[in-house]
């Protein structure tokens, strides 16, 4: 059973004035990002758009992996974007890309880039910004009256192979990877200023016992303070712009949120710009629902930090073809898609809620959960789910239910 669109349907419009309902825009290394980038750490290339425009690309690479040739374009790859082959675009590709673009612009007033932003796709080489499909997301944004929320400058993911040379013993001096920092921070926040409202400054940065995660390379060369100082040189770069960290598993009281909430105090405490507290909200029904959500949210309101869900995704069990073992899942998980927007809406200062991808089939979750999908509103032909309907019902609901 899937709820039922009408030509009308707009989840958008139902948003209270203030609050955003966000999404992802795909782009370079989607599909291709879970099964490549993050093997082997992020050093083989990813796939560049074929055209201009972002959603057609998204769909072309949907259709190879379809079409099984996928495989041919993988092994077709080189670092120069050049060399990557034009797939032609199929009637179905253009009508896949269609949709996804019209929802994306009806239901959402807030975007994110899922993987243009990340510093791999933004500087694949020294000294190269590759702006191209972050400029036609904010283009786009610009056209259907979206906000843009940045993603991310300082991760231990989806590090371009230049950098992390550069963080290997003796090959460069602190002096030197400051100064990289300063150009990325400057370059990257400095074009969009005054175009993106919020950037995720540094992301995933404690593990589950709310110690420092060891990978982050700009953390394990210089320490935490690097974040500061990072917050510090996006401020400069684009004064109005909120500033956030953001991490998964932080939904609840927990050591992981604790340690957050103990570096907010900490970094507001030093006068640092810090203004958010990103949580991601990628949620799995076997895990139970995060009952303490807004007890949690509210206690980093109240250090005068915002608030975001910024990618949420709830996962169940799936088979082989993606659909879901146990067809009440999908109820449960609309259920549970309702709880969020209701404790978000709750809580004053929790400000949106960004859904990690508009459809199944574009999500990151099989491709590293396996058995484990159909996290999203829409399923894999685009048609709403339970799961739609009841975000819709819990926009329209009074706050505090
Ligand atoms: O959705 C993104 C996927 O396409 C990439 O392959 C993956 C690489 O790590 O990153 C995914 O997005 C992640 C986000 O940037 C940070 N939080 C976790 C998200 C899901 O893995």
């Amino acid at each position: 059973m899937t709820a039922r669109l009408t030509p009308t349907s707009s989840l958008r419009s139902e948003l209270p004035n203030g609050f955003y309902l966000g999404n992802v825009v795909p782009g370079a290394g989607h599909l291709l990002g879970g099964s490549l980038a993050d093997k082997d750490g992020g050093s083989k290339p990813t796939v560049r758009p074929t055209g201009d425009d972002i959603f057609v690309s998204a769909a072309l690479l949907r259709q190879a992996k379809k079409d099984g040739t996928l495989g041919d374009l993988i092994s077709g790859l080189t670092t120069d974007a050049k060399d990557i082959p034009a797939l032609p675009v199929t009637d179905e590709v253009r009508n896949e890309a269609e949709t996804l673009e019209h929802l994306t612009a009806k239901q959402f007033n807030s975007l994110t880039p899922e993987n243009q932003g990340k510093w791999q796709e933004i500087a694949p080489a020294r000294n190269q910004f590759h702006f191209s499909e972050m400029d036609g997301l904010l283009d786009f944004a610009k056209e259907n009256g979206q906000r843009v929320r940045g993603h991310c400058l300082l991760w231990h993911n989806q590090n371009p192979q230049w950098l992390r040379d550069m963080f290997e013993e003796g090959a460069a001096t602190d002096e030197e990877l400051r100064a990289v920092l300063v150009q990325h921070i400057n370059h990257v926040v400095g074009r969009y200023k005054g175009h993106i409202a919020q950037w995720d400054v540094a992301n995933e940065i404690f593990n589950e016992d709310g110690s420092v995660r060891v990978g982050n390379p700009w953390i394990d060369r210089f320490g935490l303070e690097i974040i500061a100082e990072a917050l510090r040189l996006a401020h400069q770069a684009d004064p109005n712009c909120q500033l956030y960290l953001n991490d998964y598993n932080v939904e609840s009281i927990n050591a992981k949120s604790d340690a957050y909430y103990e570096l907010s105090k900490e970094l507001l405490a030093a006068g640092v710009p810090l203004h958010g507290f990103g949580i991601q909200g990628h949620l799995a029904l076997q895990y139970g629902y995060p009952n303490d959500m807004r007890e949690n949210m509210a206690r980093f309101t109240a250090l005068g930090l915002g608030v975001e869900i910024t990618e949420l995704d709830i996962r169940i069990f799936v088979d082989e073809n993606d659909e879901a073992r146990i067809p009440e899942d999908l109820d449960t998980q609309a259920e549970w898609y309702a709880r969020v927007i209701s404790d978000a809406l709750a809580v004053p200062g929790v400000t949106g809620v960004t859904i990690w991808g508009v459809a199944d089939s574009y999500s990151w979750i099989p491709s590293l959960f396996k058995g484990e999908g159909a996290a999203l509103l829409f399923d894999d032909n685009l048609a709403p789910k339970q799961a739609y309907a009841a975000v819709s019902g819990a926009l329209g609901a009074p706050a505090g239910g």
